[in-house]
């Protein structure tokens, strides 16, 4: 092929992470252009979120956690957290690399409980790119050291933040560890597989867990120059003690730990990737978060939706059971049903004039077929009676009145109850066409409402909505007193 052919290809195909990154790296101002971005875009994503102070209250977790993000994005934080199963070492890992013992260590289960974090100081990559990082610890609690569900929730909590993560196994790894180390390389962070205590084996065993580890499974999870042997709090060993006079004694003596290849690798990590990749993963943690928040400020809105769906649909009801002119029903609850999509679609943030929700009511109601014909025709029938009761009432006078009345409530509660669901049918489609940002989506209207209808029966909201009107229509419930 010759160059002219390559230059006419149409297409190139997409850059690939590693690429992009690669690119990004050539130049430092790369790396702070892609940081610059990341601040940015965050600033624009919590701005853009306009929440209501009610929503902002309940929201308040998943905010934090996107200032949090911009906080770490703005000191140029580096979270780097250890990760694996009780008493391989995580805590005694981190310890070594502090040069001091802060996290809590122990030979019993459990020392560590929570998620606990320190800074790294006087350590900093020498490459400019990531000359003034601030290092900060993670310690986790082993992942068979909490409860299931906790346990996934940290796994995922530490997945998610990290930038890099150590994962720390003390010889041949269980199936857990493999599991675990498969989730979490899904998060595509830099992982390095520390083998700890290394110091309990020979050199011979010690050498053939290594080629065991860099050779089986993990060789997909882990590039074999991300496995790095330490000894973080070798065994104390005897040593003979050879006194002035001549004499020996034993004694124990603390060896020093072998934490320097591992102290290696994540400064050249970091100076690899550094910047790029620190931005990069903001830029994806603020992103899960971003969508959590919209879902969530979906479901708030949700809530407050179908609360005023109930209200209108109860008002609706209400007029026309008792509404005793036959006819005028109609367009009265027409205008009810325009109001409640105008409200509905001020909730939803996308306000629709008048005549747009007419034309949404119209859509709805022919879609509604069978039902509205069936609702429009009970309302006529029962209005011609409920006019033929007013015209008894008339020519017999106020001692027919209790029977009227009587008549008016049986009636009015079928056509009220009719009318309701109607209402309520309308405004939970009209919903889930707000919410696809004003389109019916693949399913269709008329599927959308079918649907709403069976969930309806099921939901037993029928029954609902007839027991609410009864109370406001039937005279003997209402001059009922408790
Ligand atoms: N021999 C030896 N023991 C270690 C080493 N690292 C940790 N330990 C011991 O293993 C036990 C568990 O360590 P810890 O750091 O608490 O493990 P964690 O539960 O993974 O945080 C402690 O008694 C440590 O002293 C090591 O490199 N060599
Ligand atoms: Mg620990």
């Amino acid at each position: 092929m010759t160059p002219d052919h390559q230059t006419d290809t149409p297409t190139t195909p997409e850059p690939t992470l590693d690429e992009v990154l690669e690119r990004l790296d050539e130049s430092p101002a790369a790396g702070d252009d892609l940081y610059t971005r990341a601040r940015e875009s965050l600033e624009t994503t919590l701005a853009d979120l306009k929440l209501t102070p009610q929503e902002e209250r309940a929201l308040q977790g998943e905010l934090g956690e996107l200032r949090e993000i911009a906080r770490k994005l703005d000191d140029h934080t580096v979270e780097i957290a250890a990760f694996g199963m009780v008493s391989r070492g995580k805590s005694s890992v981190l310890n070594a690399l502090l040069g001091r013992d802060v996290f809590r260590t122990g030979p019993i289960h459990g020392t560590t409980f929570k998620k606990e974090a320190e800074v790294w100081e006087g350590v900093a990559p020498s490459a400019d790119s990531y000359g003034n990082a601030r290092l900060v610890l993670i310690d986790t609690p082993g992942i068979d050291e909490v409860e299931g569900e906790v346990r996934e929730r940290l796994a995922r909590d530490v997945a998610h933040r990290a930038d890099v993560i150590l994962f720390i196994v003390s010889g041949d790894m269980q199936r857990r560890e493999f599991e675990a180390l498969a989730e979490l390389r899904e998060a595509q962070k830099p992982i390095l597989l520390v083998f700890n205590q290394i110091d309990r084996y020979p050199d011979a065993d010690r050498q053939a867990i290594y080629d065991k580890i860099t050779n089986e499974r993990v060789r997909d999870l882990v590039r074999p120059c991300d496995v790095v042997m330490t000894a973080a709090r070798p065994d104390p060993i005897r040593v003979k003690v050879r006194h002035l006079d001549g004499t020996t004694t034993t004694a124990w003596e603390q060896p020093e730990p072998i934490i320097e290849p591992l102290k290696t690798r994540i400064l050249e990590v970091l100076e690899l990737e550094g910047k790029a990749l620190v931005a990069l993963n903001a830029l994806l943690q603020a992103k899960d978060i971003h969508e959590s928040i919209v879902e969530h400020k979906l479901m708030i809105r949700d809530d407050d939706a179908n609360a005023l769906i109930y209200k209108f649909s109860i008002a609706k009801g209400t007029a026309v059971g008792l509404n005793p002119i036959p006819f005028a029903d109609i367009a009265g609850g027409l205008a009810v049903d325009i109001g409640m999509i105008v409200a509905l679609s001020k909730a939803y943030g996308v306000p629709l004039t008048r005549k747009t929700a007419t034309g949404l009511v119209k859509d709805m109601l022919r879609a509604l077929g069978t039902l509205g014909v069936v609702e429009l025709a009970t309302r006529q029938i029962a209005g011609w009676v409920k006019a033929s009761l007013a015209g008894v009432t008339l020519a017999t006078g106020w001692l027919a009145l209790p029977l009227t009345a009587l008549g008016y409530a049986a009636i009015g509660l079928t056509q009220g109850t009719t009318a309701a669901l109607t209402s309520y049918v309308l405004g939970q489609a009209a919903k889930i066409y707000l919410k696809q940002g004003c389109q019916w989506g693949p399913k269709g209207i008329k599927t959308t409402i079918q649907q709403i209808l069976l969930e309806a029966k099921a939901d037993s909201v029928v029954e609902r909505l007839r027991d609410d009107l009864k109370r406001k229509i039937d005279p003997r419930e209402r001059n009922r007193t408790p």
